[in-house]
């Protein structure tokens, strides 16, 4: 049975739309990933203290038989293939990959934190994450409560 994860997916360096659908195209190549519903693209002021251009941000539904690591280097494969560097911490990067949630799973390794753990500080991440749980009642609920009560302010809108 393939399990449910939702990913958040980040880019401001370069073609910013030729990132995302690159990244989904490498995303499902692998054949444990089997089905992905997309939310529509945001553009997203950056978070954090670094000056920066602006983000777009999309949430990906994702069916998938990897497990967290393995779905964690998955994305680590894709951001390396789009060659991100990893030059400030929070800097600009043509592409950050981050799983989410895991089902109902907590995880708590250096490298893997299960939920993310600044999702709910984040409006770029709970916003397009909300519009791609529709057959998930439970996180919906969840989400819908952390976008209710987030103090972050910064200003997201759909692109057309
Ligand atoms: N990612 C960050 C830091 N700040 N701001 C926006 N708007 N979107 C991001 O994806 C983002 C950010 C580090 O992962
Ligand atoms: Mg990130
Ligand atoms: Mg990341």
């Amino acid at each position: 049975m393939a399990k449910r994860a939702y990913l958040s997916i980040g880019t401001n360096l370069g073609d910013r739309i030729d990132n995302l659908t690159r990244a989904l195209n490498i995303l499902m190549r692998n054949p444990a990933n089997q089905s992905i519903k997309v939310s529509p693209i945001y553009e997203t002021e950056p978070v954090g203290g670094v000056k920066q251009d602006d983000f777009l941000n999309i949430a990906v539904a994702l069916d998938t038989n990897l497990t967290p690591p393995e779905l964690l280097h998955w994305l680590h494969v894709i951001e390396h293939s789009l060659h991100r560097k990893r030059l400030v911490h929070w800097g600009p990067r043509t592409i950050d990959l981050d799983i989410v949630l895991y089902e109902d799973e907590k995880w708590q390794t250096a490298s893997l934190t299960i939920p993310h753990p600044e999702m709910g500080n984040r409006r770029f991440v709970l916003q397009p994450l909300l519009d791609v749980m529709d057959d998930d009642p439970v996180h919906q609920a969840r989400i819908k409560q952390l976008l209710q009560n987030t103090t972050d302010h910064n200003w997201i809108r759909p692109v057309e």
